[in-house]
């Protein structure tokens, strides 16, 4: 006996693709949106799809696309869903600034149009809502952690949509009455997160070093600091949000603080490569202490016009409310995505 049905838009990323599997184990039947593009973007899905028991049977996929209404109207009114995950986003924030207007249509107006939708249906007291928002919303700031009450200060297209998805579950909760959550989220990882946010961009291109497929790395802001846990640990987040009583907002993050050089740092040990670090700013670089060879060089156009330098979070509402807490530690995120690199650039010529 199916538990529900749960339609999550942004399945075929990171987060959508953890998230599926989870609500498949907990007993839904799970609907995910896909948008229609040239190359195939389901490879995160992929064991979902080629699972008998599973594949339009309990887990079924529709085109769609949160630019588009009638789209999300149509899908709603055919899935008739009990929860509603909203993850799509154009998700890289330093390209959100190459790509403003889409960046904050996708992340802002997308939510508005999914809730809208469901609002003119008539079937918001129907529905659970979860929105995935972001530590992004904080941008820079002095005080930390950071938590549900700090301020929110946009630093970057991105987040300017985020804030406004953000303010609308709350207004969707606040003026209808919406089971509707915020997960204020801080950076999470995995093996099968984009490869050109900074973890997977270190993690491959260290890889692909090590099997002689590049000679060197280039990297942007070595010294942002980050608040890094793992896709699975927050997808359960998710989850626990639409289980709760009534909606509301969390933040989420492990509460530990690390740098991009850290990460760099980490790998590398791990790796049993040795370097020495040499320069500063655009000139740092590392240096391969066995070859003399420049591993890892600054390229200032990974540099963003806005940047937010320092991300901790305090998670102490979810965890003492819905008894939420991450599993991953640093090290074995970056041992995990470590490995999945080896194994997958082995694997390719
Ligand atoms: P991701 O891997 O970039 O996945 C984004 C998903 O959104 C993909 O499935 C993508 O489809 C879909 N999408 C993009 N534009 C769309 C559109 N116009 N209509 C419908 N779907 C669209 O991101 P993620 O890391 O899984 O993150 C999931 C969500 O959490 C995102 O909203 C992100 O902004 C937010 N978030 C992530 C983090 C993090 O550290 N990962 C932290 C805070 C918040 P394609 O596969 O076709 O591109
Ligand atoms: O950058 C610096 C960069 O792109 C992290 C998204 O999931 O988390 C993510 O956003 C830091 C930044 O993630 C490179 O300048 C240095 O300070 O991996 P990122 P992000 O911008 O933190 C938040 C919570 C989200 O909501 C977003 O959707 O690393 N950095 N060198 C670099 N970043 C990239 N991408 N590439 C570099 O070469």
């Amino acid at each position: 006996m199916s538990k529900g049905k749960a339609l999550i838009f942004g399945v075929t990323g990171q987060d959508g693709s953890y998230l599926a599997e989870l609500l498949l184990e907990e007993g839904y039947t799970v609907h995910g949106v896909r948008r229609r593009v040239s190359t195939f973007n389901t490879g995160r899905i992929e064991t979902l799809i080629q699972n008998p028991l599973l594949w339009e049977k309990r887990f079924h996929l529709h085109y769609g696309d949160v630019t588009d209404m009638s789209s999300l109207s149509s899908i709603i009114s055919v899935v008739k869903p009990d929860l509603i995950f909203n993850l799509a986003a154009q998700s890289h924030v330093g390209l959100s600034f190459d790509l403003p207007v889409n960046s904050v249509d996708i992340a802002g107006l997308g939510c508005v149009r999914i809730l809208e939708s469901l609002r003119q249906m008539q079937k918001l007291s129907e529905i659970k809502f979860y929105q995935s928002s972001t530590s992004e919303l904080f941008g820079g700031q002095d005080k930390l952690p950071l938590t549900e009450s700090s301020q929110f200060n946009p630093r970057s297209p991105y987040a300017l949509g985020k804030l406004l998805a953000y303010w609308n579950t709350r207004f969707f909760r606040e003026a209808y009455g919406l089971h509707a959550s915020n997960g204020i989220l801080f950076n999470h990882e995995s093996p099968r997160r984009g490869e050109t946010f900074v973890t997977r961009k270190i993690t491959r291109g260290l890889a692909r070093i090590v099997l002689g497929k590049a000679d060197s790395l280039m990297l942007g802001n070595l010294y942002a600091q980050r608040d890094w846990g793992h896709a699975k640990d927050f997808v359960k987040s998710m989850y626990l949000m639409t289980n709760w009583d009534f909606g509301d907002d969390y933040v989420v993050a492990t509460g530990i603080q690390h740098s991009v050089k850290d990460f760099v740092n980490y790998a590398l040990d791990y790796l049993n490569i040795s370097v020495s670090w040499e320069g500063e700013g655009i000139e740092e670089r590392a240096i391969e202490s066995s070859t003399g060879k420049v591993m890892i060089k600054v390229d200032p156009g990974y540099y963003r016009p806005l940047e937010v330098d320092n991300l901790l979070g305090n998670s102490d509402k979810i965890r003492k409310r819905l008894g939420w807490a991450p599993s991953y530690s640093f090290s074995q995120i970056v041992e995990e995505m470590i490995e999945y690199d080896l194994e997958d650039q082995s694997r390719r010529n």
